[in-house]
Order: structure tokens, then sequence, then C-alpha cells
């Protein structure tokens, strides 16, 4: 089997147990081999059942579905509902933090309660609450009423829009693309693009960026704030990264998904003085808890407990033998599990009644019961220590500082009282900083596992980008050791390295997990609304990458990124290759209309050059690019990139 990953974790892992009757999702994957080349292109159908559909991308065969459906209108149907899918999934983690800040605010013996007041009255003047003369529980009901009512919202615009440049909901109540409501834009997207509906590919791409939208300035934004609001807003925090934080003597807890809703109450479980006491009476030294993808980077954001890795690690946690208990939620929680836990002594413990998985235990989990439910989990996985056999946990570890929301920007660049974005803006226009890049999304195991992230975040920072991470993308980097502050001088370009110098920042930011991508989009609104780099987020020098991407949200980010005027690149293929037509609306006309565009670039040092070329574009057109040579990547220096 080719290198799995750049990770030297991973591969001791693998190493560890082939031979054995163990499977992980690089044998799944190839197995898969070779793939549905229809899949990949986006052109089979199977939205009514005349078909299952599908079009001959050479032109012998067949040119339209039964229905007379084009490529064009296949590969657009199938994206819109990529983006719609996973909008949804975004989207619903909102509405349960909306939910669970109600709860807060009416029944604080809940366990939750309001840690981020002034957050709290940021964002209802946002949402139009008055905060005058009332009490934080008056205004969190109401916070969390009209979050709640964002949701079902029929018509007008949804209220986070307004935190967009003017230049920018201008272009989008232009082209009608201004969400109405959330639920609505996802239902209009499904409902468009059942047979015989919307047969026109740019006029479902239109929805397709409404219901986009509604995900980031909608529901995913929703989740940040109220996130923010309930359990504290990041800011920077020391932690620490891979599956070397198992621990031998102590009960190893894994949680895994995305909702700090259930995550935030295993944090106090684990401190519960009687449950350390049952931890000890059983042989262990404590209770470590650990955390896998999306959930771990909010807890490691706000308490900066371990992250054990990201979204390809979470059967490799199972193996080394070390794991007590799994407890899982919502998304990207891989169906194997069970099987693989079977192999250890690991308890699977699902608690999420939208996730339920056969072979594992479940322990409802209810906002109203959160405190007592965490805790019988966090005993279950103790009781289940004296079941443990031999571990082999690798040795890789790394430490890293995370916790870089807007807020904390601000502060670091300018001080409590003189919060700005101004050093960063000045120190774009004066050239140390080249421009700035989102690089995020998840990992697939259909390339080497982290290297596209690594790599390219290397060659950017090389270049003085300024990179902000999100996601398993950020869990990547910070592994490779780029999160801390000594990495400027090691990976950064001269001018990024003296700015990081300055601040004390490293040169690559941890900003949270998949619904915290919103942080971005207020980021460069901010960096627009201080000045001197033009009127709208796509006068930027700005980019987006997702080089490993896998999930349906990766797909609705791309969208609300593009849709939001930031140039976008994608690597490991994007399911749209089938129509030459559509993929020029994603690129082209998406640019002509909406400032930001698609790219597909499966070649990371290519990708690294759209992206720096796209950035050196846009200093060109703000008349900032005298004296910012790119420095070009010889072989030797790619060589030494490679990880
Ligand atoms: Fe085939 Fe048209 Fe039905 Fe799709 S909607 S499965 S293309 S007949
Ligand atoms: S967890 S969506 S694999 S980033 Fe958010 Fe990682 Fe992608 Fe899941």
């Amino acid at each position: 089997m080719p290198r799995a990953s750049v990770d030297e974790s991973v591969n001791h892992i693998l190493a560890g147990v082939a031979g054995q009757n163990i499977e992980t999702v690089w044998d799944r994957s190839l197995q898969q081999n070779p793939r549905c080349g229809f899949g990949e292109l986006g052109i089979c159908c199977r939205t009514c059942n005349m078909g299952p559909c599908r079009i001959d991308p050479f032109g012998d065969g067949a040119r339209t579905g039964v229905c007379g459906a084009t490529a064009e209108v296949i590969v657009a149907r199938n994206f819109g509902r990529m983006i719609a899918a996973g909008a949804a999934a975004h989207s619903d983690h909102g509405r349960d933090v909306a939910h669970a800040l109600l709860l807060a605010a009416r029944h604080p013996e809940s366990g939750y309660s309001v840690k981020d007041v002034n957050k709290l009255r940021t964002v209802a003047r946002t949402l139009g609450v008055t905060v005058d003369n009332r009490s934080t529980t008056e205004i969190a009901i109401e916070v969390a009423e009209k979050a709640l009512a964002v949701f079902g919202q029929q018509e007008g615009e949804i209220p986070f829009i307004r935190r967009a440049p003017e230049a920018r909901q201008a272009i989008w109540r232009r082209l009608n693309v201004v969400p109405r409501g959330i639920d609505r834009e996802i239902v209009e997207m499904m409902h468009r693009t059942t047979m015989g509906t919307d047969q026109d590919h740019s006029n479902i791409m239109l929805q397709g960026t409404r219901a986009a939208l509604s995900d980031g300035w909608g529901g995913s934004m929703i989740a940040t704030e109220l996130q923010d609001i309930l359990f504290g807003t990041p800011s920077p925090i020391r932690g620490q990264v891979n599956l070397g934080l198992l621990s031998e003597r102590d009960v190893n807890i894994v949680v895994h998904g995305h909702e700090p809703v259930l995550s935030e109450m295993l944090v106090l479980a684990v401190r519960d003085q009687e449950l350390l006491n049952l931890a000890r009476s059983k042989g262990a030294n404590g209770i470590n808890l650990v955390g896998i993808c999306c959930t771990a980077n909010e807890i490691l954001l706000r308490h900066g407990l371990p992250i054990a890795g990201n979204v390809l690690q979470q059967e490799l946690a199972v193996i080394t033998g070390a794991v007590e208990a799994m407890i899982v939620d919502v998304q990207c929680i891989m169906p194997s599990l069970p099987e693989l836990c079977k192999c250890r002594h690991t308890h699977l413990i699902t608690t999420s009644p939208k996730g339920r998985i056969p072979g594992a235990i479940h322990h409802a989990f209810s906002e109203e019961n959160a405190l007592q439910t965490a805790k019988e989990i966090v005993q279950e996985a103790i009781l289940n220590f004296s079941n443990r056999g031999n571990v082999d946990i690798p040795d890789e570890r790394m430490d890293l500082i995370a916790g870089f929301s807007h807020e904390a920007i601000l502060y670091m660049l300018g001080g409590r009282f003189r919060g700005s974005y101004l050093p960063l803006n000045d120190n774009i226009i004066n050239g140390r900083i080249r421009g700035v890049a989102g690089v995020v999304g998840c990992c697939n195991p259909k390339v080497v596992h982290d290297q596209g992230h690594v790599e390219l975040v290397k060659e950017l920072i090389a270049n003085d980008i300024l990179v902000v991470q999100t996601g398993c993308s950020a869990i990547a980097c910070a592994k490779a050791g780029l999160m801390v502050p000594e990495s400027a001088e090691q990976f950064a370009g001269k001018g990024l390295a003296e700015v990081c110098r300055t601040v004390g920042m490293p040169p690559v930011l941890h900003s949270g997990s998949c619904v915290d991508n919103s942080r971005i989009l207020i980021a460069l609104s901010e960096m627009v609304r201080t000045g001197g780099l033009g009127r709208d987020i796509s006068d930027l020098p700005v980019a987006g990458a997702a080089p490993e991407w896998m999930s349906e949200k990766a797909i609705a980010i791309g969208q609300y990124f593009v849709a939001s005027g930031v140039f976008t690149v994608f690597g490991v293929g994007l399911p749209v290759r089938g129509s030459q037509e559509f993929y020029r609306h994603l690129s082209e006309e998406h640019e002509a209309m909406l400032g930001g565009m698609w790219a597909v670039e499966p070649d990371i040092h290519q990708m690294a050059t759209l992206i720096i070329d796209h950035i050196n574009k846009k200093r060109k057109a703000l008349g900032i690019d005298k004296g910012k040579e790119r420095v070009l990547f010889d072989m030797e220096m790619r060589r030494d990139l490679a990880v």
C-alpha cells in the first residue's frame, strides 16, 4: 500500500495492524477503485425512478437522461443538492445551539449559562434586540428566540447579511440571492432539483447561492455566535495535538462529532471529583478527555484540551486499544466504528436522536438533562477501563496555539482599547503580508493524508501569505508544527515572519471548527470596513482552499465563499466536470456575477500558484503590487517542503 499519511502516527498504526483482520478507511478506499467515472464527473442521476440515468461523456451514447435532462442540468442538480445537504447540517447545528441558549436563559439549572455577556449584547444589537436596561437573561431569551425565528423566516432578509460590506449586499440584492430564511432556502433548493422543475443550470445555481449564503451568513454564523455566547469567545490558548496524547495511565474518552453542546458538558463531567475518585479506584491516574474532528476544535479553543486527530484518525484512535469510550453526536462519524470497536474494548456511545448507529450504545442526550447524561457516560467509560488489553499509542504529539476568533485577532493586533484590523491592512498595503488565505476542510483517503494541507500552507506562508484555518485542515497543520510562533522563523517569508515576531502570533491561525468559517467571513468584512483594500470582499488580496475535501458541507462552504467574493480552489476533483458548460459557469460566469469563483486543482504546487497569482492580481488592481516578487519554489525547495 502507498504511504497513507505524512503523519507518522498514522503510518505507525497502519503498519501495526497489517496482516490482522482489521479494516480501515484506506483499505476500503482501495476496494472502491476504480471509482465510477460517471459519479466522479457528476453526470449520473437517480432523481426519479425512470432512471437511474447517466450521460455518456464521450458523446457516443446517451446525451440526456430518460426525461431529457442534459449533462448541465444533471450536474447542477447534483451540485445544488450537495449545497442543500451541507447547509442543512450546519444550520441544524445552529438551531440546536439556539435551543441551548434559550434553555440556559430559562433554566439555569440545566448546566448551561451565558459566558460572554459582551458578545451577547453585540449579537443582540445585530438581531435588533434592545439591550439597554435589560437583564442578561431577558436579552438571552430574546436573542435565542430571534435566532430560532430566522430558521423559519419566510420573507425579507436574514439579519447577519447586514454584516457584509455594503457593496457585497448590493450584489446579492441585484441577483436576488439574499436568503429569506434558512430552512426556506434549503427546502427550495431540494424542490427545484426534483424531476422536471428547474431546468436551467444557472438558475439552479442562483438558488444554490442563496442556500449556501443561508449557511455561511445564517446557520453557521448563528452556531458560531451563539456558541461564543454560551461557552465563551475563543482567545489564544495553548494546546497539543495528535494520537500521542492518548494516555497509558488514564481513562481515555474521545469525543467526536460537531456540537459543543455535548462536549462542554463532558468537560464538566470529567472534572467531577466523584468520577475522578472512581477512576482512581479502578487503577487509572485520572480521566483524559480528547477530541477528534470539529468537536476537538471546539474543546481545544475554549479549554485547551488535547486533539487526538482529524477525521481520518477516528478509527486509529480506537485501534490503539487505549480508548475506553468514543462518544459521538453528529456528522463525520464513520459507520465502520462499531465493527472496529468489537476488535478492541472501546464502547461506542451515540448521543443524538439524529445519529443512531447499530452496534453502538445509545445514551439519549438532551439539553435538559445534559450534565447528568454526561456524567453517566463518563462513568461507563471508567468502568470499561479494567477491560483494556494491550495498547499501542504512537509517540507523535505537537504543541500549538489556537483560538484566533475575529475578536481575538482584533485584540491581538490593536489591544483592548484600540482593537482594529488596521495593522493587518497596513502590513498588506506595505507588502510585508502579501495577502490572506483561508485553508479549510476535510481529509480524504484518495490522497496522502494531510499532505495537501501541509504542503499548501507551507508554500503560502513562505510567500508571505497569512493563513487562517478551520476544521480538519487546521488539525493537519497543527500536527505539522505550523501553529506555534516559532514556525514563522522556520517557514514564513521575511515579511510575514517579521509581523508574526512583532505581534507574537504564528503564521497559521487556528480559528475553529467548520461552522467557524463564518468567523472568516466576518474577518474579511472587517478588513474591507477598515479601509485601504477596496470596497468589497472581492477586492481583497485573499483566497480560499480545501485541498482534501470530502463532505457535502465543504461544497456549501465553497459556494458561500465564492458568493461572498472569494477565489476558492478545491483539490481532489469536483463532481461537475461532466459538463464543461457548468464548470465554466462556476468559474468564469461566477466571477463576472459575484467577483468570486471556483477553481479545481489536484496538484498542490499548482494550487499554491493559482492562489498566489490571484492574490498578486488583486494587489495589482489595488495599486499595492510594488516590490512583491513571488518566491519561486525550485525542485530542491519543494523536496524540502515535502513532509
Ligand atoms: Fe433520469 Fe431524468 Fe429521472 Fe434523473 S430525473 S433519473 S435524468 S429520468
Ligand atoms: S470535521 S466536515 S471532515 S473538516 Fe468538521 Fe473535518 Fe470535514 Fe468533518
